[in-house]
């Protein structure tokens, strides 16, 4: 009997575990564009084009290698508009009575396909190094799931950058080389771009006509959207970013959207690469001596580590995780978010540049976007919306993950032991942003006081019991407490105006 083999937009996989059980004799690969996926938030436009280009561009190999591909285009006028939907009309085109697939990476999706009124089998997606099984043992019993241990079983379980069973190096973790300020000068090469073809060009022009409304920049255009191109980018990176990878992981600059960054999680998280041979490949520059280690290994660990890590929590904690907010935070998202004016010049590079390009790295998100949103009292379900939509790399189970737990505290601490905030002086630190913002980071009160200054000790504050008692913030209730009253007042009302200026739609 014939069977339906759906491939979704980010399975783009040869090996997809639903492509190896499938028979390609006797089954018919569904892949279909469809506006419910492209609109359950309103992606940005390039997100969506990358997705439509590389879907057309895998439908084209499977047919090279012997698939029969029944693929819907975006504006086929028989389009049934979901995912259900087209697997229904292809079931009855061709008389199949089975879907295989491959688990989805959302649980809005799962459900859908498990109650879809056909039969259909939902494989485990193997692309990853972790099964769901394996993470839950990993987490069965223990107190606080820390991705450090949990990366240290991947290094184990890989065999990367292992020096028989201890960790090349002598350290698992080599982290206090990193993270360095950005020096005044450097000249990233930054990401390998690639010239729209003829395919991408019909999808670009697809895009802008019927999601030109989404926030954000389709053009220029310039992702991978086939697996070799997407294996020339991963090799440029390995070849001109990896050795100062390390160095500059958390540095922010005006001007420099990219840095030494990879810029290949939309690969990844499509599956035109899969996470061993990125880590190979990079380990390869460590043994052949083209990068050093503190560069390597901070690479490997954000990939076997992190993303590895929060997709298990994902599915560990289940379907109702994305919707916590346990510090009941319910302030709207500001229009800054969307591209209106804002006096912060942190936020408007890290906006600014994730309109343009989908793309900002993780201190922008953690740091200025997230940081701001956390201390200004956003409510996380509509902070998590944003980088659902805002980011070429988003899919639910590594965005809820990183917003709701690790940047905004939402999960009360399953992912983070303390909720990543900070005051304008991390970010000066870090970036070249204050200087020439309208405000001054080394103002503590008043009106030209960076508003990261007066937020930080409002939230501090408003969530004094919740975690005055965590012992690795008890120095900043200690700073805190330590400031004379009168000072303490005027932070509180300066932090205050701050919000109700947002509350009103002002600038901030
Ligand atoms: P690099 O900095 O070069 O890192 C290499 C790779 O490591 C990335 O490609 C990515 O696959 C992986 N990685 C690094 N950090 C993480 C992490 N925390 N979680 C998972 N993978 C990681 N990443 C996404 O892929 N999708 C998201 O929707 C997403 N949302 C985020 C939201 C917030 C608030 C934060 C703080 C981080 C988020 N991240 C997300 C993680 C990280 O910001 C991006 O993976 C990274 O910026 C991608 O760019 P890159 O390829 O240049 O990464
Ligand atoms: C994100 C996305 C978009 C924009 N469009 C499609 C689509 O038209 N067809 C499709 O199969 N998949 C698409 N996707 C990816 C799915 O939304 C994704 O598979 C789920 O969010 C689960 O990760
Ligand atoms: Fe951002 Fe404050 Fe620095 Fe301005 S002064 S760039 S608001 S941290």
């Amino acid at each position: 009997v014939s069977r339906l083999v759906l491939v979704l937009g980010d399975q783009l996989s040869e090996g997809l575990s639903a492509l190896r059980e499938g028979n390609r004799q006797t089954d018919t690969v569904v892949m279909a564009e469809v506006v419910e996926e492209a609109t359950y938030v309103k992606h940005h436009p390039k997100k969506i084009a990358l997705i439509f280009s590389a879907m057309r561009k895998f439908a084209a190999a499977l047919e090279d290698d012997g698939w029969t591909v029944a693929y819907s285009q975006l504006d086929d006028t028989d389009n049934a508009g979901s995912i259900v939907g087209e697997l229904l009309r292809r079931a009855e085109q061709t008389g199949a009575a089975e879907v295989l697939c491959t688990e989805p990476g959302e649980w809005r999706l799962i459900s859908k396909l498990t109650h879809a009124p056909i039969k259909t089998v939902i494989l485990p997606d193997d692309r990853f190094l972790a099964s769901h099984g394996e993470f839950e043992e990993w987490a069965e019993g223990r107190k606080s799931l820390r991705m450090e241990y949990f990366y240290r079983d991947m290094r184990r379980k890989t065999g990367l950058l292992m020096d028989g069973d201890k960790p090349e190096g002598g350290q698992w973790n080599f982290d206090h080389d990193n993270r360095k300020p950005a020096p005044g000068s450097i000249a990233p090469e930054g990401p390998l771009r690639f010239e729209p073809d003829n395919i991408t060009g019909d999808v670009l022009a697809l895009v802008e006509s019927r999601f030109g409304d989404h926030f954000g920049a389709l053009r220029p255009f310039w992702f991978a959207t086939t697996r070799s191109q997407a294996l020339q980018a991963l090799d440029h990176f390995i070849g001109h970013s990896l050795p100062t990878f390390g160095d500059y992981q958390d540095a922010m600059l005006r001007g420099e959207d990219f840095l030494y960054h990879a810029i290949i999680s939309p690969y990844l998280n499509i599956g035109l690469l899969g996470p061993l041979e990125v880590c190979q490949a990079a380990e390869k520059a460590y043994r052949n001596g083209d990068a050093p280690i503190n560069a390597v290994e901070g690479f490997i660990r954000q990939i076997i580590g992190w993303r590895e890590y929060v997709r298990g929590i994902y599915f560990l904690e289940g379907p109702e995780y994305a919707a916590r907010n346990v510090l009941k935070q319910k302030r709207d998202l500001p229009a800054m978010y969307w591209g209106a004016e804002t006096k912060m010049a942190c936020m408007e590079a890290a906006i600014g540049q994730t309109s343009r390009e989908a793309y900002a790295h993780h201190i922008q998100r953690l740091m200025v976007t997230g940081n701001f949103a956390l201390l200004a009292g956003i409510d996380p379900g509509q902070v998590s919306q944003w980088y659902l939509e805002v980011y070429a790399d988003a899919f639910e189970w590594v965005e809820a993950p990183n917003v709701v737990g690790m940047s905004q505290f939402a999960d009360g601490g399953v992912i983070a032991s303390k909720p990543y905030v900070s005051s304008g002086a991390y970010i000066n630190k870090m970036s070249d942003y204050c200087k020439g913002c309208s405000y001054k980071v080394s103002q503590k009160t008043g009106e030209g006081a960076c508003p990261f200054n007066t937020l930080y000790w409002h939230f501090l504050d408003r969530h004094r019991d919740r975690f005055s008692g965590n012992p690795r913030m008890g120095n900043m209730y200690g700073t805190w407490d330590r400031m004379d009253a009168e000072k303490r007042a005027t932070v509180l009302s300066d932090g205050q105006s701050v919000l109700d200026k947002l509350d009103a739609g002002e600038v901030v």
